[in-house]
């Protein structure tokens, strides 16, 4: 029990080292019979191996027979982007598992229940609070049947994502707008208001340092009511639409319902405060350039705080934390609460 005990922080360490997104955090850890960990594997991302699957790809054949999976989160019983991770469990042999919490993904959910229908021990629970808040915002995400919403600001440091005059290009380096653009070949989805259309007509594709469209191109999003202008450069292709009214969530629902499961918002201040009042913001990635302006756009709109008892709380998101991009700081942060 201790061995299972030790192994499922392992696997909650091992999940650390994952990709946020449209996919959970996970670990998992093989016990042998005798309580010796096997392997070890963790899950990259939407697309990526499940960590299960990479942690039975690391065994010999027949390495797995009798052994003890420890996971922390109940093994999938769908077919997704990846085979079914309950299934290649009992291929392996496996005899028991033990898994922190439920998967609430409907998709995904019901592998406690395949395994143990095919005769192998399951038990869950163990450091289930801790694998909560591991992936706290992806549950809720999930619970709200909106995608997993990551927040991008690029600013100076003092804030500012446009000077006096409107000017806002470029204010990250080189670097940081690479790293931008590889996120968003990741994301399902790009998300900006109409004032952003109007103010920097922004193409909101995903392109390699060189300018080329990168091979995954995420859709393209609006939200608001002004009339898109037949020009716009969001409208260069059929990858895009137009979300009317203004409430995030409802508009995150309806993206979910089109398969969006990772979305990022690029503003302006005005969306960036929409969904952080509705406390729609899973991550908050924050580059930061050496730069000052002193005056110009705030990367965020008035939220109506008052008092810095009302201030709104982040922590380092212990997965990504603080990257240096060339001259610039990139912050990755969570929202503290629910
Ligand atoms: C697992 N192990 O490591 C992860 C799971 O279509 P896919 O392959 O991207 O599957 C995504 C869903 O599978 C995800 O929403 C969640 O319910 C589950 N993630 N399950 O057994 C893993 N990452
Ligand atoms: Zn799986």
């Amino acid at each position: 029990m201790s061995n299972e005990l030790e192994a499922m922080q392992e696997a909650l360490r091992a999940a650390l080292g994952g990709v946020r997104g449209a996919n959970p955090l996970v670990g998992a850890v093989v016990l042998s019979p005798a309580g010796e960990v096997l392997s070890v594997g963790r899950h990259d991302g939407a697309g990526t191996a499940h960590a299960e699957a990479a942690a039975l790809a690391a065994l010999a054949p027949g390495q797995a027979r009798g052994a003890t999976m420890v996971v922390t989160l109940e093994p999938c019983a769908h077919h997704g982007r990846t085979p079914a991770c309950s299934q290649a469990i009992l291929d392996a042999g496996i005899s028991r598992v033990v898994h922190a919490v439920a998967d609430p993904h409907g998709p995904a959910a019901g592998g406690a229940e395949h395994l143990r229908a095919a005769g192998v021990a399951v038990s869950q629970g163990l450091l289930a609070e801790q694998a909560t808040e591991l992936n706290r915002r992806w549950f809720a995400a999930v619970a709200d049947n909106r995608p997993y919403t990551s927040v991008h600001i690029a600013q100076t440091l003092d804030g500012r994502i446009a000077a006096a005059d409107g000017s806002s290009q470029w204010i990250s380096s080189p670097e940081s707008l690479a790293a931008n653009h590889a996120l968003r070949a990741r994301v399902d989805a790009m998300l900006v208001g109409t004032g952003t259309v109007f103010a920097d007509n922004p193409r909101l594709t995903a392109r390699t340092p060189q300018g080329d469209l990168q091979a995954r191109q995420p859709l393209r999003v609006v939200l608001g009511e002004r009339e898109i202008p037949a020009d716009a450069a969001i409208r260069a292709d059929d990858n895009w639409l137009q979300v009317h009214g203004h409430d995030p969530l409802e508009a995150g629902r309806e993206l979910r319902e089109r398969g969006v499961e990772h979305l990022m918002v690029e503003g302006g201040a005005q969306v960036t405060a929409a969904f952080l009042s509705a406390d729609l913001v899973d991550e908050l990635i924050i580059s930061v350039a050496p730069t000052i302006l002193g005056a110009g756009i705030s990367s965020i709109a008035n939220l109506g705080i008052e008092t810095l008892s009302q201030a709104r709380h982040f922590r380092w998101d212990p997965a990504a934390d603080v990257v240096r991009h060339g001259s610039d700081l990139t912050l990755t942060l969570i929202p503290e609460g629910k």
